[in-house]
């Protein structure tokens, strides 16, 4: 699951369940939408239903495959499919997984991603009902990996960015010893950050860069910082 996981999202969504479960067996989708089963084999993505109802939809992905898989759902961008909505990660043989979206009116494309790279094998479905607008429904416009060892954190040279574009930042820890990722905007305030990340793990964090300017990153662990675990990119 790439979702920012911020303390203030799991206390509104703590805080959210005895009113969720206050509203019993009723309509558990809430805002209509739509439950949709995805298999997903090394060759094939099936989607059971290819015409959906706009709302909060929910898919159930299976991997019947023999590789780990990824799922997207890509919205519409300049006329390709390039706009994340949502996605599930590593989702090894056998497993199922929940994926939910939000979609507006439209058609998007569903990519399973066998061995989790490349385009995918994509379905095209269509999603009748009002439009959403675009940046309400994006998870993320882009994704920028981040390779932190001692004491470097890699990655983010010839990173840019727009203004108000969301990028999620991984951050894949090579090193020995714990590492994070900081990132501070243009006035020094912090917006965002991948938290520490394990010897060998991978962390992640969605961070809205919505003002131009020069942005700081750095590890805050220790004085990694001063060792070389920090840097700069410019937001145009
Ligand atoms: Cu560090």
């Amino acid at each position: 699951m790439r979702t920012p996981r911020t303390l203030p999202v799991l206390g509104a969504a703590l805080l959210a369940l005895p009113l969720l479960a206050a509203c019993g067996s009723k309509d558990s989708t809430g805002s209509g939408g739509d439950r949709v089963a995805i298999t997903a084999t090394d060759t094939a993505c099936e989607v059971a239903r290819t015409e959906l109802k706009a709302g909060e939809t929910s898919f159930t992905v299976t991997n019947k495959g023999d590789r780990t898989t990824e799922v997207y759902v890509y919205g519409e961008h300049d006329g390709a499919y390039t706009r994340i909505v949502t996605e599930v990660e590593n989702i090894g043989p056998g497993t199922t997984r929940r994926m939910e979206a939000e979609l507006g009116g439209g058609t998007y494309e569903i990519a399973c991603k066998p061995g989790q790279a490349g385009d995918g094998i994509r379905r095209r479905i269509t999603v009748e009902g009002a439009e959403a607008d675009e940046g309400a429904q994006a998870a993320y416009d882009r994704e920028v990996e981040v390779e932190a060892r001692e004491h470097e954190l890699a990655g983010l040279g010839g990173f840019t960015a727009e203004a108000g574009e969301k990028i999620e930042f991984t951050l894949e820890n090579a090193g020995t010893t714990e590492h994070e990722l900081e990132i501070f905007g243009p006035d020094g305030e912090e917006v965002g950050e991948v938290g520490p990340v394990e010897p060998g793990a991978t962390g992640e964090a969605v961070v809205t860069l919505a003002e131009p300017g020069t942005y700081t990153y750095k590890c805050g662990i220790g004085a990694h910082a001063d060792k070389g675990m920090k840097g700069t990119f410019t937001v145009g």
